[in-house]
């Protein structure tokens, strides 16, 4: 039995969906971040930053959400969500996913900790570079995804639900509207029932944290 620490809608999503693909029985473990339950002593010692996501299995634990995707995908090869390794696809895979962690959402996050971040020391500057420097990322994905359905080609793969998530992400934040192919690509790959699962009922406005935010809509 897997583990999964999780608060929605963030990037703890990745792991319930990659866990929804892959089809492991795990439990969720509510670690609520507007009530600090990350920043106890037991979660530290499992994710020292106290953020979410980890995973705890009967063998390892383990945290950052690319890489929980790419190893429970590698736990489970007769699902056909990664290229084999070595293979000149298994390059265009690590590639997409590690510029989702690294170059994606990083410019969200920029974009979000400045302009709507709640209770946050906003600076339109930096509001500003992180969705320019978004916009730069998302044509690139853009241009990729101009004449095939997924980042791979015909085939979904764990880079999707990585990719996915930032679209989710970019979504959010509004960050998504300039780019009409991301947005269709997102719309398809919502389709999932695996997606569904993991993000449906989803707050959006549970970081916020105060009821009279959920008042609002996106
Ligand atoms: N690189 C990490 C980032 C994890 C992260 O920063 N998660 C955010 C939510 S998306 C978090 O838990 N922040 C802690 C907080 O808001 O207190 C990953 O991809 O897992």
């Amino acid at each position: 039995m897997i583990e999964l620490f999780e608060f929605p809608p963030t990037r703890s999503q990745r792991a319930k969906w990659v866990l929804e693909e892959v089809g492991a029985a795990y439990e969720s473990r509510s670690i609520n971040l507007p009530n600090g339950e990350q920043d106890t002593d037991a979660y530290r010692a499992l994710q020292p930053l106290g953020a979410v996501p980890a995973i705890r299995t009967d063998r390892y634990a383990m945290f950052e959400s690319v890489a929980i995707v790419l190893q429970l995908i590698d736990e489970h090869p007769e699902t056909d969500l990664a290229p084999r390794p070595g293979t000149p696809e298994r390059a265009a895979y690590y590639q997409w996913c590690v510029f989702a962690g690294t170059e994606i959402d990083p410019t969200v996050m920029m974009f979000f900790d400045n302009s709507m971040r709640p209770e946050a020391a906003h600076d339109k500057n930096m509001a500003e570079k992180g969705r320019r420097d978004f916009a730069v990322r998302a044509q690139i994905l853009s241009n990729v995804l101009h004449d095939r359905p997924y980042m791979l080609g015909d085939t979904f793969t764990g880079a999707d639900i990585l990719i996915g998530h930032s679209c989710f992400m970019a979504t959010l934040t509004g960050l998504i509207g300039d780019f009409p192919r991301l947005q269709e690509y997102f719309a398809q790959v919502q389709q999932r029932p695996a997606y569904r699962r993991a993000y449906d009922g989803i707050d959006l406005f549970a970081w916020k944290g105060d009821q009279d935010a959920k008042t609002h809509s996106t």
